[in-house]
């Protein structure tokens, strides 16, 4: 298949071009570099230097003999993204072009318009280059869980049915995010569902938990093909923060609480996840959702699996709870359902003691690179 994927330099964008074009795909990737350039406004490097997409596009080529089409500009741009389109005429979309961050999306005005306009205009802007394209052309699109919030029934795949005053109706299943970030989420799936209805669009919404992980397969130690990994308060999700803090020796920073409950996955679970959700592609005027994860862990659980697999590895990691920043339920009730993907044929890569120790691993041989001042908290959500 030909396989568009917008937001092709993050942190899961260019894992998945490689794996979909190691799974024989035509690629192409786009991305206007908006978190390289946001991390160097913010001050937040990632741990590992990563060349710029033309550069690991051609690496890719000499290590896998398969290329990988580079296109920069912005999916908010609509005569570029057309352009894209006409020219490289894909059968399905990823589109993961968005500003990622929740505390990001929470830092002041500016940033929150940047997330508001760059999040609804860029899906926008899928919908109607598809419509004018080719209608067929598949939409993956990288929704979140946190779209759901926390609510205290359980969260169904999606839809929900409801029976009101004695008539039923299967309807989206209730929102309430705890970001900005998250709210543009909710709107984009709005967005797309609307065009679904009128336009006979086909589309799968992935609502993702929180990823975690450093390696795929198809990196295989080779340091030019690593991705993007932030630790950060902004950009850096929690268990990959926590791995960071335990080697640099900071106290883990759990905040509040710490019985905030999420669904996590590996990275290379995001991988199968999105190869699944292309091999099954959603009917014409199919609005497909899945709920993206493997497991359910709290906060605590985290901190306390890295904890014991730090003494695998020799580091003494303490726990220490700090301030929440974010305003968010810290107990609460959570039981989302996700069997859709395992019945495409998700294998689960669980987080076990070995896959943490691991990640300790590959982080101690960087410990000198690590910014200890970027690590605690400081964007507050009132
Ligand atoms: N947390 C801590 N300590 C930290 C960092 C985070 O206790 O040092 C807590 C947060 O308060 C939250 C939980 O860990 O309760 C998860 O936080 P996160 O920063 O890992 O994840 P979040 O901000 O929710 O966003 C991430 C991705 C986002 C994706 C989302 C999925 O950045 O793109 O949509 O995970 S979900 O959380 O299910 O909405």
């Amino acid at each position: 298949m030909r396989v568009l994927i917008l937001g092709g330099d993050g942190y899961l964008g260019w894992p998945t071009a490689m794996y979909l074009s190691s799974q024989g795909n035509e690629v192409c990737v786009v991305d206007n570099y908006f978190r390289r350039f946001a991390c160097v406004e913010k001050d937040v490097p990632s741990l590992f230097d990563t060349p710029n997409l033309f550069e690991r596009a051609r690496h890719w080529q000499e290590v896998s003999g398969k290329e990988i089409m580079v296109r920069i500009g912005s999916v908010a741009d609509y005569p570029f993204l057309l352009d894209v389109f006409h020219e490289f005429k894909p059968d399905a979309v990823v589109h993961y072009a968005e500003q990622p961050s929740a505390p990001y999306s929470m830092l002041g005005h500016s940033e929150a318009r940047f997330t508001l306009e760059n999040n609804l205009l860029s899906t926008l802007n899928v919908a109607y280059a598809v419509k004018e394209t080719d209608p067929s052309i598949h939409i993956v699109k990288l929704g979140t869980m946190g779209e759901y919030g926390t609510p205290n029934i359980d969260i169904e795949e999606g839809f929900i049915d409801i029976e009101h005053k004695g008539r039923k109706d299967r309807l989206l299943f209730p929102r309430q995010a705890g970001s900005l970030y998250h709210t543009t989420k909710i709107q984009d799936t709005d967005l797309l569902y609307f065009y679904v209805r009128v336009w006979g669009l086909r589309v799968t919404d992935l609502m993702q938990g929180p990823v975690y992980g450093i390696f795929t397969e198809e990196m295989g130690g080779d340091e030019d093909l690593f991705t993007v990994f932030n630790y950060d308060e902004i950009f850096g999700t929690v268990l990959n923060r926590f791995i960071v803090q335990a080697v640099a020796g900071v106290p883990l920073t759990v905040y509040g609480k710490g019985g905030q409950t999420r669904g996590y996955l590996n990275i290379k679970d995001t991988l199968q996840c999105v190869g699944l959700a292309i091999a099954h592609p959603a009917r014409k005027g199919e609005m497909k959702i899945y709920n993206q994860f493997t497991e359910t862990f709290s906060v605590n659980d985290l901190a306390n699996a890295v904890q014991r697999a730090g003494k695998d590895v020799g580091i003494d990691v303490e726990i220490k709870s700090v301030p929440n920043p974010r305003v968010e339920l810290e107990d609460h009730y959570y039981n989302p359902v996700h069997t859709g993907l395992l019945d495409l044929g998700l294998e689960p890569t669980l987080l076990t003691n070995n896959i943490v120790a691991k990640m300790l691993e590959s982080v101690i041989r960087r410990k000198d690179e690590i910014r200890r001042d970027i690590i605690q908290p400081k964007t507050q959500w009132n």
